[in-house]
């Protein structure tokens, strides 16, 4: 343990961290205290106007000192920002997308019976994608079908003519707009491919031009990359129901063995759920003295785990380490993503054991154990039983007793069932309490954490004020399981913190202000849910007229970049906190802030207060409802016959 005041070296408001710090069981070392020996950090870096891409550089380019104006190749700080702004959109597409590519392999092996322990859970939703994709259903089997839809999905990856088909998923005027744009993405791959040749040394040095590959990138991952994951992870996990889970620290379990799994792929994780279950297992762990098995989860690939199991989240980004302070930990399992490097040397303190899984994610120090699609049930196995013969080497344990219940599993489909019902699912319920003004708008609120801010602090302060003024907040990602900690996805939430009009409708339909609708690449469902708002009427034509804003209040990964750019070029007001990467290049950031709007009907903003943030917000969604005509609040008319036969007079 360290010397200094533990309470100072740590900015967090997850109530679990705090009882942690009080009781001075932290780290020695955290990505906290590592981030304030990086002060003062660069502020061309942060401003985005480093350009380390030829070995003549770095060059330090910024347009308000005469010296620094140009770099050595003559670009300008607007190119400079753009370019490494688009680069960051080909990260997170990247690895979204990447992610998305692993499922559909794992899909396809599935349908072809090569996969045991696997198989297809959602026919429903199987049939639906086959029609998106032009498969023939007829009488053909199930494992045809799959295997269509499999080669079909892989595919789509490498597409090199586009457009990638569930951009047909948007409204028609969007897709108009797309195509009038020059936006209509290719497959992914060939979108980032592009990404990185036109940001090579002496190609593109046309911020607006970047732009629109940067724009066509990121639409190629929110309606493609990521939207394929989420429907192949459907299909074969099972599409999302409202389930009862739990959250913080505190969900681990002192007598019982504690595996925790990291990261954002399901494949492997879906496979431990079941192992960890097995009678076996638990009379094995019960030979070494515990309880039983307990598995929970970090980021990601916890909140896909309990979207479809209930299993419960111990924490979101900024909480790896400190899970493993509380010494209860035989094993933490990661995957892909989000990942600290410094896991294996604070589990070096303790006796927890850190495994990596996934071929493309080895971190020195860690134990690997390669996860193989074909055999996952072997790897799930090898996992589990590491995890229970090390149980007898746990030391003290110091879980803090915070936890919070929570209703997760909001999938676009369900949210479309609940408001509808069972005989007219739709989202006609959303839209007319959004018309009669019980509800103001929509606000996704989504992304990471980050050591600039208050972990989770923005994000719960954000969320609250928006709740209070009838906005009905659509969650993904560790934004997701900061509100969750807090007691804000519970039914009940809506009585305490959310505005009259949200509360009375979330207390008809029965669910809470704020929905989590899953991980990172489920912000696709976000983007469904936009669309099924435009397609039932009432709301304009376009995803862009809707009352509909979104944020990344404490974001810290390109991928954020990259949702905030598929949002932004899907006709989506986007603010984000803690810093931007292009505040460098005034020229450029206004084309992302001002022209853009011009462009998709979408744009970036950002602010740092978090009440300020919620406001602009708020304003943004008036903006729309005055546009739409819904400035004051409607109440429903009933007609009686009296005003029916007046009506059908005119
Ligand atoms: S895990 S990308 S820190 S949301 Fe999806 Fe959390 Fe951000 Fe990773």
């Amino acid at each position: 343990m360290a010397d200094k005041p533990k309470e100072e070296r740590i900015n967090s408001a997850d109530p679990a961290i705090k009882a942690m710090c009080e009781s001075g069981n932290i780290p020695e070392s955290t990505c906290w205290d590592r981030s304030k020996k990086q002060t003062p950090r660069c502020s061309f870096g942060e401003k985005g106007i480093c350009c380390r891409i030829c070995s003549m550089g770095p060059c330090r380019v910024d347009g308000t000192k005469e010296k620094l104006k140009y770099g050595v190749c003559g670009v300008d700080s607007n190119t400079v920002a753009a370019r490494n702004f688009v680069r960051m959109i080909a990260g997170g597409a990247a690895a979204h997308s990447d992610h998305g590519r692993g499922v559909a392999e794992t899909f396809l092996a599935a349908a072809k019976g090569e996969a045991p322990g696997y198989e297809i859970k959602d026919q429903q939703k199987l049939f639906q994608l086959a029609m998106d994709f032009d498969i023939e259903i007829g009488d053909r089997s199930i494992q045809d079908i799959a295997i269509d839809v499999g080669t079909k999905g892989l595919g789509i990856f490498g597409e090199q003519q586009g457009p990638i088909p569930f951009l047909k998923r948007a409204p028609l005027k969007r897709q108009a707009l797309w195509k009038e744009q020059g936006m209509e993405p290719r497959g992914v791959d060939r979108e980032i491919v592009e990404i990185m040749h036109r940001t090579h040394m002496g190609v593109d040095m046309d911020p607006v031009n970047l732009m629109k590959q940067g724009s066509r990138a990121a639409l190629a991952d929110g309606w493609g990359g990521s939207m394929l994951a989420t429907e192949l992870q459907d299909i074969m996990f099972g599409t999302p129901v409202p389930q009862l889970g739990s959250c913080n620290l505190g969900v681990l379990e002192k007598d019982q063995v504690n595996i925790v799994i990291h990261g954002h792929e399901p494949s492997l994780s879906e496979i431990i759920v079941a192992v960890s279950q097995d009678p076996q297992m638990i009379e094995k762990a019960k030979a070494k003295g515990a309880k039983g098995i307990n598995l929970s989860g970090i980021c990601c690939t916890a909140n896909e785990i309990l979207m479809r199991h209930g299993v419960p989240i111990a924490g979101n980004f900024l909480s790896q380490e400190m899970a493993i302070a509380t010494g209860a930990i035989e094993a933490m399992v990661l995957d892909v993503q989000c990942i600290f490097g410094s896991l294996p040397q604070v589990a070096s303190c303790y006796h927890t054991k850190i495994i990596t899984t996934n071929y493309r994610a080895k971190i020195p120090g860690a134990t690997h154990i390669e996860f193989d699609e074909h055999d996952a049930v072997t790897t799930a196995k090898k996992i589990v039983n590491l995890a229970i013969d090390n149980f007898p080497n746990r030391k003290d344990t110091h879980i803090p007793n915070e936890q919070c219940d929570l209703i997760g599993g909001f999938s676009h489909e369900t949210i479309n069932y609940l408001l509808g019902g069972t005989f007219r699912a739709s989202y006609k319920p959303l839209n007319e309490n959004i018309i009669n003004g019980r509800i103001r708008g929509v606000a996704g609120v989504v992304g990471c954490n980050t050591v600039k801010t208050e972990h989770d602090g923005v994000h719960i302060a954000v969320v609250k004020e928006l709740i209070k003024n009838d906005v009905i907040v659509l969650q993904t990602g560790c934004s997701a399981i900061a509100c969750a900690k807090v007691g804000l996805m519970l039914p009940e939430a809506a009585a305490e913190f959310a505005g009259e009009g949200l509360a009375e409708v979330c207390e008809t339909v029965g669910i809470p202000p704020v929905l989590h609708m899953g991980s990172c690449v489920d912000n696709s469902r976000i983007l469904m849910a936009a669309a099924a708002l435009v397609k039932e009427g009432g709301l304009g034509d376009d995803i862009s007229d809707l009352p509909v804003v979104g944020a990344a209040p404490e974001w810290m990964s390109e991928k954020a970049i990259s949702i905030g750019h598929y949002f932004v070029a899907s006709g989506v007001y986007t603010i984000v906190g803690s810093t931007f990467p292009t505040f460098g290049a005034p020229e450029f950031t206004d084309l992302l802030f001002k022209e853009y709007e011009k462009i998709t009907g979408g744009k970036w903003d950002f602010e740092k207060d978090p009440m300020v943030m919620a406001r602009k917000m708020i304003d943004q969604i008036d903006i729309k409802r005055n546009a739409l005509g819904l400035d004051k609040g409607k109440e429903r008319v009933l007609f009686d016959m009296a005003m029916r036969r007046e009506l059908d007079a005119v």
